[in-house]
């Protein structure tokens, strides 16, 4: 055997891809012997060549053998029932969740924790509107302790560690707090006498530190000196209907406000924005408190202009309207005083209306009227906890947790003083802005606050206006987007086993779902969407790649582009099939293989690979559902393949079926195992090593200094992590986060 393997049949088990020279192949040969690869080395060495370049020796060889055809599938993903339920907390609004592998918390246990968002989750979805999620879902099979978080405005931000059992991971989450309705309708006097001094709220009166703003106005009225609450809210009950919202109206406003905010996640940019109403009539105004998500105890006030804004802080008259905007729903962590239940300075469904002082640039508060003319620009401002001096009973935080952070929403205005991970040198607006657009076509503004300069929620505090469609230039929410990533990695000469190096073929799937969750309806997922970006380290072979897209529910569209999704293709060259609209770029070969009203199985086929720029293609596929559904419906399978004739030579993971325009020549030759009579054991193979797998949870970026460093290519799988051969040979069952442990020192042979 020594003899033989020092012939030139060694060299084309090794160097499939590149010509090597002999003594590389010495070196692992001696490695293989070590790594206990002997006996396969047998049947693998004798059965295959290992390049076109070597195919004139082929029919030297002995007949392969097909006694051990590998019974593992290689898989990497595990199928999960996942019960997660936030019923306890009433929210009436489907409750997005993220399942983490570990813990992303930073700060835990702090005041000011946030998620690290460079982790990503191995799963995300949504609730029905009780708060209840009961679907098999597939996750990462190294994914056993779950870390299940919420940063929904009304459960809170949370997170619940649970173990899956039995194919089961199940999380009832406890409501430790006794909730305040969210619609107060019940003013209530605090404990403390009335007052409209200043003295005590840091910064906002004159005289006391640097001053950076003028002393705020109170002419709207006293608040109680303990709880900060005004005792000038609108009375519900009395007000005019247009300045108070109803039952039906609050639930979309929470629904619409929960969509577009997470708590402990940045807000995304498109809501960002200078957030000064400007009125398009003239018009009465109110605010309505819905909530504030923060330990902080800030106070916000507000200011209003015509024209252009201000550019001089000193300019702005600020009138008080919340002392302290601390709704006491905040959840988490060791707050410095526990004794803050109670002196509660604003509670959800607080309504104030604002007043106008035509005056007010003198100080002069004659005139006050409720009717801001038509083009007036009404803005706010709030001084993260700027409540927090009253006294040991009176905030959730004391001045020792004092941010000296001013958030306006007109760009420019803000001021930053505390620096922290995200600060605001340009003192740019720290509001977000969207609309609510309700069951009978009203549009109404919701604006929230960012007081901090960690997490970049913008919940810190949010509240809507009225009227109805009174001011101009509202956004309305988009829908959610989440993300999830796996890996796909082949060898390209199948069928015969080659240097196991994996990468001839790498291919990352993004798997996008997206999310309508103010629509009133339990079902939110209204849009599936894979992003499949190619790359691969050193092939000579014309290589294509094909895409399996299995559908499980009615769908309207299938868009299959070469460009990542968001870009629309070109709907002139739409086709219309089976009442559904199908595009396939023509770089798409579309085999359509069968479908019925609710299932559906397309193929695409794809020229990519050969020299193209190296993971620099993405191919997408955009399924949109004819109605929402509660979670994914949709999956897909990729395969490499090379085209031969009208037919293609394919290679896929373990088990899984070829499609339709595979050569089945092959089938059952060299070292695959495939029993193409019987349909069955395709793509196995008679070694420790697979043709193909796919790793679930990670992104291509996973394995730039490993399968895709050009310095290791054909460095076999197992030598770059470790784990892998007790993993394959455990069956899974062992070591199934392998793949997240490479050996960094891992050298092509000399
Ligand atoms: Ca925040
Ligand atoms: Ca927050
Ligand atoms: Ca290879
Ligand atoms: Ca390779």
């Amino acid at each position: 055997m020594r003899k033989n393997f020092e012939n030139s049949f060694f060299i084309r088990i090794f160097a499939h891809n590149k010509p090597k020279v002999i003594s590389t192949m010495f070196n692992s040969f001696k490695f293989l012997m070590r790594a206990g690869l002997y006996a396969c080395l047998i049947s693998v060495g004798i059965s295959c060549t290992d390049s076109e370049d070597f195919a004139d020796e082929k029919d030297n060889k002995p007949t392969p053998s097909k006694t051990r055809a590998n019974s593992f599938d290689f898989s990497t993903t595990q199928k999960v029932d996942l019960i997660v339920d936030y019923s306890a907390f009433n929210a009436k609004v489907p409750v997005f969740f993220s399942v983490y592998n570990v813990n992303p918390f930073v700060n835990e246990n702090q005041i000011g924790e946030y998620i690290d968002e460079s982790i990503k989750p191995v799963f995300s979805g949504y609730t029905d509107k009780n708060g209840k999620f009961d679907e098999t879902v597939t996750l990462p099979k190294y994914a056993k302790r779950l870390h299940i978080v919420t940063g929904n405005f009304l459960v809170g931000l949370r997170r619940t560690v649970v173990e899956v059992i039995d194919d089961e991971a199940r999380a009832i989450v406890d409501n430790p707090m006794a909730k305040t309705t969210r619609s107060a309708t019940n003013r209530v006097v605090g404990t403390g006498t009335p007052t409209n001094d200043l003295s005590k709220l840091s910064n906002l009166y004159m005289g006391k530190g640097t001053q950076y703003y003028k002393k705020w106005y109170t002419p709207l009225g006293n608040w109680d000196s303990h709880s900060g609450r005004p005792l000038y809210l609108l009375d519900k009950a009395s007000a005019s209907p247009g300045l108070v919202f109803t039952d039906e109206e609050f639930d979309g406003l929470y629904a619409t406000a929960c969509s577009a905010l997470n708590s402990g996640t940045s807000v995304k940019e498109t809501y960002r924005a200078n957030a000064d109403m400007t009125l398009a009539k003239e018009s009465e105004v109110s605010i309505t408190m819905l909530g504030s998500s923060t330990c902080w105890n800030s106070s916000l006030g507000y200011y209003y202009y015509t024209g252009s804004a201000p550019t001089n802080k000193m300019d702005l008259n600020i009138i008080m309207v919340f002392p302290n905007t601390q709704d006491g729903e905040w959840p988490r962590g060791n707050y410095p005083n526990n004794d803050y239940k109670g002196n509660i300075g604003a509670e959800r469904g607080d309504v104030v209306r604002l007043m106008y002082y035509p005056n007010i640039a003198n100080g002069d508060f004659s005139g006050a009227t409720t009717m801001f003319p038509k083009g007036t620009k009404i803005g706010f401002i709030l001084k993260s906890n700027g409540w927090a001096c009253q006294g040991s009973n009176y905030a959730v935080n004391t001045c020792s947790g004092l941010k000296n952070i001013w958030a306006a929403s007109t760009d420019g205005l803000s001021t930053d003083l505390d620096g922290g991970k995200k600060p605001n040198p340009n003192g740019e607006s720290r509001t977000a802005k969207f609309g609510f657009e309700s069951a009978n076509g009203n549009q109404y503004a919701i604006i929230s606050f960012e007081d901090a300069n960690d997490d970049q929620d913008y919940d810190d505090l949010v509240f809507a206006l009225n009227p109805a469609n009174a001011f101009v230039g509202m956004s309305t929410v988009e829908n959610r987007e989440v993300a999830t990533y796996g890996v796909y990695g082949f060898e390209d000469l199948w069928p015969r086993a080659a240097d196991y190096d994996m990468n001839d073929g790498m291919f990352e799937v993004e798997h996008v779902k997206e999310f309508y969750s103010h629509s009133g309806k339990n079902e939110t997922l209204v849009k599936e969407m894979f992003n499949i970006t190619t790359d691969h380290n050193y092939i000579t072979q014309q290589n294509s790649f094909g895409i399996k897209l299995n559908t499980k529910a009615a769908i309207a569209t299938i868009y299959a582009n070469k460009a990542k999704t968001g870009t629309a293709p070109d709907p002139s060259t739409a086709t219309k099939m089976d009442n559904k609209l199908y595009y396939w770029h023509p770089d798409f070969t579309f085999v359509k293989s069968s479908t019925s009203n609710t299932n559906g199985i397309y193929y695409y086929y794809i020229n990519d690979l050969y020299n193209n720029n190296r993971g620099k293609t993405t191919y997408s596929i955009e399924v949109t559902y004819a109605s929402s559904q509660t979670d994914s419906k949709a999956s897909v399978e990729v395969f490499l393949c090379r085209k031969e004739g009208s037919l293609y030579r394919e290679v896929h993971v373990p088990f899984e079926a070829p499609g339709p325009k595979v050569a089945t020549s092959y089938f059952g030759t060299e070292n695959d195992c495939s029993d193409h009579a019987n349909k069955k054991n395709y793509y196995t193979c008679n070694t420790d090593f697979p043709f193909a797998f796919y790793l679930a949870g990670v992104q291509l970026d996973a394995f730039r200094t490993t399968l895709l460093d050009p310095a290791k290519e054909s460095i076999r799988v197992d030598e770059q992590f470790p784990m892998f051969l007790s993993w394959a040979r455990s069956n899974g069952k062992t070591n199934t986060d392998w793949y997240l442990h490479p050996n960094p020192n891992a050298k092509k042979p000399e």
